[in-house]
């Protein structure tokens, strides 16, 4: 199974950037991009990659730990931007406003259970992020940058972690599609 931690949004948020994303999309019609469909929205915690039964096993296990340790928090929607950068934009996301830390918090501490129980560590930093679209041939940057115009001043929502959850990915020509294998609880 190909897996992934991620931070779900609430309906209100992903209304939000669902409407953001329409905007954007208009502005960027005959572009070949992939645009997340607004139920698939989330925030990446930690991606795992494939994993067979024992691998499954650990990554749960792991998941146990830190949701018992870690209490529930809430972060801020707000503002978007690109990887990895404006001229080479692959991704465009929505990001998270400060303090940002509860976030990183529970990333790092996922990382370190998962380190403990023998994967191998993750080589990019954590950035956290909302992917809106991943981009096959970026524009030139000055499209990018006229699409923050569709941003709206105020934050894109307030997000109430209370938990984060264990995502199944099936690549799919059409799109990846998601499903939730298992919820854990912040209960710390
Ligand atoms: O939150 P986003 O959508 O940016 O990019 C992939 C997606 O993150 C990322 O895991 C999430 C669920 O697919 N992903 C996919 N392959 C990856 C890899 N090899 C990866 N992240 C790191 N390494």
């Amino acid at each position: 199974m190909r897996l992934f931690f991620a931070v779900l949004l609430d309906d209100q948020t992903r209304q939000h950037i669902a409407l953001v994303q329409q905007a954007m999309k208009r502005a960027l019609a005959g572009q070949r991009i992939s645009w997340v469909k607004p139920e698939n929205l989330h925030l990446t915690l930690r991606f795992l990659g494939e994993l067979d039964e024992e691998g499954l096993k650990q990554a749960l296990e792991a998941a146990q730990v830190v949701a018992r340790q870690r209490a529930p928090f809430r972060f801020v929607a707000r503002g978007a931007g690109v990887f990895p950068d404006m001229r080479r934009a692959r991704v465009l996301w929505v990001g998270v406003e400060e303090p940002v830390e509860p976030l990183f918090q529970l990333a790092h501490h996922l990382e370190r259970e998962l380190q403990r129980r023998a994967f191998p560590p993750e080589d990019k930093p954590f950035r956290s992020h909302i992917t809106l679209a991943r981009i096959k041939e970026p524009p030139p940057a000055q499209v990018i940058q006229s699409l923050m115009d569709y941003l709206p001043k105020e934050p894109l929502g307030a997000v109430e972690v209370r938990s984060f959850v264990l995502m199944q990915s099936i690549l799919r020509p059409d799109g990846s599609l998601y499903t939730p294998v298992q919820e854990f609880l912040l209960s710390g």
